[in-house]
């Protein structure tokens, strides 16, 4: 098994050992299993995890902060799954959440998961409390009202109201690249990076959080009828064209890896990046 798949079983693991251990009722359990177990690829944690790896760091020291990543992750995608949001029906090839166990018990699931994301890095064995302290203020701003969250409700502001290109490109920043944002940070706190090495890393999120929502859009602009479509939001591509939306990826992934390679000795972190950007 490669070092990406055996990390990734380990994130796995550790989220359902964590789940299956929760004190709580058994119906909320069981929504809240159902979609951390239906199959994501999990790309924040295994940002986390091979950062730390490539910088010689033990990645003991950053897996319930990559898990609680991943479930914050999660909550995001089956609120967004809801009817009064995106209104999906299937996700990964699967039932949404709510088609599943009802949309009341959906939206505590996906609450339930925020909240123990906190608890998760709270309690967090092998990370010193500073570290701590400094990740959950960085957590609070990239996934909330002035993060992810507030992404969210301009991109449904737009929905009826089509956004300039700058306009896009701050809906996106905030709804999909501060979460990914947020694992290139934890990488460089739990890695006690210096200042240089931080920015350096803040780049790099930038340039792999823009090509990956580039890349989605693509995706989405070749399926006929998709939900973006029928919802009628912009994206890169019916904005600006497929030809420069596609440029715009492939200069963004180019960067990426450019600082990847000079960031990190070893190479999985560049692995992980070709293969969140593969077309
Ligand atoms: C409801 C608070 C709230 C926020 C929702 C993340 C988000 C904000 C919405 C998800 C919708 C979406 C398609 C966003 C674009 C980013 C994206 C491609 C997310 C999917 O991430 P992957 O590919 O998903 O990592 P998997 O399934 O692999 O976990």
């Amino acid at each position: 098994m490669s070092n990406i798949a055996q990390l990734k079983q380990q994130i796995e693991e550790h989220m359902c050992s964590f789940l299956e251990k929760l004190e709580a009722p058994n119906a909320l359990k069981k929504s809240m299993l159902y979609s951390v177990t239906s199959g994501g690829k999990r790309i924040r944690p295994l940002i986390i995890l091979l950062g730390l790896q490539d910088l010689g760091i033990p990645v003991q020291q950053g897996l319930e902060v990559a898990c609680a990543i991943e479930m914050i992750h999660t909550y995001s995608l089956i609120h967004d799954d809801l009817p009064a949001m995106d209104n999906d029906e299937y996700r990964r090839g699967k039932l949404t959440n709510h088609m599943v166990f009802g949309e009341d018990t959906a939206i505590l699931a996906g609450d339930a998961l925020l909240t123990h994301a906190f608890g998760m890095i709270l309690n967090a064995k092998d990370l010193e409390n500073q570290k701590k302290v400094r990740i959950l203020k960085e957590m609070v701003k990239a996934i909330g009202a002035s993060g992810m969250v507030g992404g969210q409700i301009l991109d449904m502001y737009y929905t009826a109201n089509i956004p300039s290109v700058k306009e896009l490109q701050e809906i996106h920043h905030l709804k999909t690249q501060e979460l990914i944002r947020l694992c290139y940070f934890i990488v460089g706190e739990i890695a006690d990076l210096h200042a240089a090495s931080k920015s350096m890393l803040d780049l790099l999120s930038h340039h792999v959080g823009m090509a990956f929502q580039i890349l989605d859009d693509l995706a989405d602009f070749e399926i006929q009828n998709s939900s973006d479509q029928l919802l009628k939001k912009a994206t890169y591509p019916s904005i600006l064209g497929k030809t420069v939306a596609l440029e715009m990826y492939h200069n963004h992934k180019k960067e990426a890896l450019k600082l990847a390679r000079e960031l990190f000795v070893n190479t999985d972190s560049s692995v992980l990046i070709e293969r969140i950007l593969h077309v």
